[in-house]
């Protein structure tokens, strides 16, 4: 048990709950692209799980939480599954297997704009094998609100996950993402809070800071790289400003964050996509990281970024543990 976790337990353990309080752990799968991490946000309330249309963007199980009277649900967003072509591809697989084992609820997500394809099939086959209730979500509805091709995919997702409740969604607008929220409490355990109150994610600040960043660039490098970059936050320093000297026990408030950044490419013909055309990509990318990371430290910061190469690394098990995967 990591020490989060412990000091977690003691914090919720002598809270007054009410009778019937529900709790457990939730998987959200699908392929990628489908949603997973917009539904995340949207069910949590805030970011806590970066989103591009770039399939293949959630590397990580994030884990998210809503805390409410009667119930505390804890998500976790895995990586969009599909058929293993490289070596991280198939840990990303991995990382799902592993959180589908123990969960209480899953919610398997398909996209209804792009339609359910065989990698829904596959997927729905893991499915089928887990021993806890399906909620199946149908994604991304209000692109197809109205359109006739709606009800047979609803039909075709009823065949794939027999046992599952249906749920059209769209986590980008909202529509239903309530009544989902319902539907996967009331399918939830009795048990006690697991995490404090206030906390919305687990995710440690560095890592949080490195997806943000790798989301920035993801967007801009879609079409030449999107899997050849990885992030890494060396370092985050807060300077505090000390408005009363003599009082040893002020702290003082964050004035300025400085962040040290890296982006990993495979090769270094890959550094001069990342800078982009006299520094373009590196510096756009970087000023809009840098605008959501003060919104989220509610302090200036100072972004550096540097731009290295580790030769290979999505086939390379050394350099991936050392990238975090
Ligand atoms: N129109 C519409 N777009 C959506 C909806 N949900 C997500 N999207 C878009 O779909 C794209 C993929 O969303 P993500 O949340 O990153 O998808 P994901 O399933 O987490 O993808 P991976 O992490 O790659 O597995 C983004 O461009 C989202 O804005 C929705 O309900 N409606
Ligand atoms: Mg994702």
């Amino acid at each position: 048990m990591t020490e989060l976790d412990l000091e977690a337990i003691l914090a919720g353990a002598d809270e007054d709950l009410p009778p019937g309080h529900r709790s457990g752990l939730v998987a959200l799968v699908g392929r990628p692209n489908v949603g997973k991490s917009t539904l995340l946000n949207a069910l949590v309330g805030e970011k806590v799980s970066i989103v591009s249309d770039v399939p293949g963007t959630t590397r990580n199980a994030i884990r998210g939480v809503v805390t409410r009277d009667d119930a505390q649900v804890v998500f976790v967003d895995t990586p969009g599954l599909a058929k293993p072509q490289s070596l991280l591809a198939r840990r990303l697989n991995d990382v799902v297997r592993d959180h589908l084992d123990g969960v209480d609820v899953v919610v398997f997500l398909v996209d209804v704009e792009a339609g359910i394809g065989r990698g829904d099939e596959f997927l729905a086959r893991v499915v089928r094998q887990v021993r806890a209730p399906v909620l199946a979500v149908a994604n991304k509805e209000d692109q197809v609100r109205r359109d006739p091709a709606l009800p047979p995919q609803l039909v075709r997702l009823a065949e794939l996950v027999p046992d599952a409740e249906i749920v059209p969604t769209s986590a980008l607008d909202g529509f239903n993402v309530d009544v989902l929220l319902e539907l996967i409490v009331a399918a939830l355990p009795e048990g006690p809070r697991i995490f404090p109150t206030d906390l919305v994610t687990d995710q440690p600040e560095r890592l949080f800071v490195a997806e943000v960043v790798r989301e920035k660039y993801l967007g801009r490098l879609r079409d030449e790289l999107p899997h050849s970059v990885a992030v890494v936050v060396e370092d985050i320093r807060e300077i505090p400003v000390d408005d009363d000297p003599d009082d040893p026990d002020d702290p003082g408030e964050i004035a300025l964050v400085e962040i040290d950044a890296s982006i990993y490419v495979e090769r270094d013909s890959q550094k001069g996509i990342v800078i982009g055309h006299r520094g373009a990509t590196l510096r756009d990318a970087g000023t809009e990281a840098r605008r959501e990371l003060q919104a989220l430290f509610g302090a200036k910061v100072h972004l550096d970024v540097r731009v290295k190469v580790a030769k290979e690394w999505q086939r390379d098990p050394k350099q991936l543990r050392r990238l975090g995967y």
